[in-house]
């Protein structure tokens, strides 16, 4: 055995030496989650501010969830779909009545759920919709982030997510996002568009928030033009933004929700797709599927994780505290040459740094930020955002931003 194993650098280490250098995580170790706290290897305790990009918006191991966890999976963990398991029929009746559709696809991650999502919504535009075949089109929005497969890449911007990976799928229409003009003109100029897939808040871009009326606006020249309205909310769903959906704040319901992240409360990969069945009823048996998709542990964690966000009010929560938040950390901009500015909503927000004279200072913040007992990450070099877990109490909040306010004066 090696010693060395068992420190934080022995630890980085190893990742670095066999792990794939995919990301660049910042140096901190971490071996222990409880609602908003997680512990590193040394035991030093932290705010987590990022919620595994808000998949643990029940908190870190949320007692109940981890108990459906534990109790499924010691009787039964997977059948694959080639047979019923006796948790997947309980679980698509609660999921399709707790966000008012027909059916759902069980999936895994978000990425395959967005695939699914334009799979079924290609389907459909041929069968339903009667356009030649491969013609279809999808509409998606500049800076959009949808996961990384090859054919979500395809409509990237990011000339990092996108570069050397090609060929790519065709079939996709960029517009600019927050601009139902450019929706409308696209949809006016091409006849052969499938659906429109958005964000109703752009979370990699930079927790970009559309004006109000966006989603609307957009919503209606679908129904109009005879596209589908798809929106991805596996970041912004489920109760994240202060509502149960964001789409929620402008009385949008979806033909398909992408749903991803937080449905597990972060203790398993589990996706949906959700929809009429119009629409669903295009795909037959053979036709799309997963081994894991609808296994009988993502099944009964999935049921626990939903019931959590209702019995704990966490839109309420995090409706209630984002304001907080926005408006201390706005107060706090006033008087920094450091933090610029605040945006968000409900629990997701980002605070931009002015990285003019320092262009990873962002970086440094965190880095700082870490030292100080908050995890954040930056993004866009200039970008930090802050998401903790929704159950954060209002006396947890305080005590985060003051850290937030004390980090940064250390740098003004
Ligand atoms: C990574 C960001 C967050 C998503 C939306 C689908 C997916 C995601 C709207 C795919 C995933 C992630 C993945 C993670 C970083 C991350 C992220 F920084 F890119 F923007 F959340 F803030 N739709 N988002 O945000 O879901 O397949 O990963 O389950 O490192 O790729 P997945």
């Amino acid at each position: 055995m090696n010693p060395n194993k068992q420190t934080a650098a022995g630890l980085m280490d190893l990742e670095n030496r066999f792990g794939a250098h995919n990301y660049h995580p910042l140096p901190v170790v971490l071996d222990r989650g409880q609602g908003v706290y997680v512990w590193d290897v040394d035991g030093k305790q932290y705010y987590d501010f990022l919620s595994a990009y808000s998949a643990v918006n029940q908190g870190h191991c949320h007692p109940e969830i981890v108990a459906a966890l534990v109790g499924q999976a010691q009787k039964l963990t997977l059948t694959s779909r080639a047979f019923y398991n006796s948790r997947l029929g309980e679980y698509e009746e609660y999921v399709t009545r707790y966000f008012g559709y027909d059916k759902v696809l069980p999936m895994n991650t978000g990425a395959e759920a967005v695939e699914t999502a334009i799979k079924l919504c290609r389907k459909w535009a041929y069968e339903k919709k009667g356009l030649p075949a491969g013609s279809a089109q999808i509409i998606v929005c500049e800076n959009n982030f949808h996961g990384r497969t090859t054919t979500i890449v395809s409509f990237s911007v990011d000339p990092e997510a996108r570069n050397h990976y090609g060929p790519f799928t065709p079939g996709f229409i960029v517009i600019p996002y927050n601009d139902a003009a450019a929706l409308e003109k696209a949809l006016r100029e091409h006849p052969n568009v499938a659906g429109f897939l958005v964000e109703p808040i752009q979370g990699e871009a930079g927790v970009c928030v559309p004006g109000e009326g966006y989603l609307r606006a957009c919503y209606d020249l679908c129904r109009k033009h005879g596209a589908l309205f798809i929106a991805d909310e596996v970041q912004t769903g489920i109760a994240r933004t202060g509502q149960l959906l964001a789409c929620d704040y402008e009385g949008v319901h979806p033909d398909i929700l992408i749903l991803g992240k937080a449905l597990s409360g972060g203790v398993c990969p589990v996706s949906a797709v959700l929809s009429r069945n119009e629409i669903m009823d295009v795909i037959r048996p053979g036709q799309h599927g997963s081994t894991f998709g609808g296994n009988p542990v993502a099944a009964a964690v999935a049921v626990a994780a939903l019931e959590v966000v209702k019995k704990e009010a966490l839109s309420a929560n995090a409706f209630r505290l984002g304001k907080i938040f926005r408006e201390e950390m706005q107060a706090c901009c006033r008087n920094s040459k450091v933090a610029a500015s605040v945006r968000g909503k409900g629990l997701l927000n980002a605070l931009i740094i002015n990285n003019r004279e320092q262009e990873d200072l962002a970086w440094d913040v965190c880095l700082q930020l870490s030292r100080n007992g908050l995890l954040a990450k930056p993004t866009h070099t200039n970008i930090i955002r802050f998401a903790p877990p929704l159950v954060i109490t209002e006396e947890q909040l305080r005590d985060a931003m003051a850290i937030i306010r004390r980090t940064i004066a250390a740098f003004e």
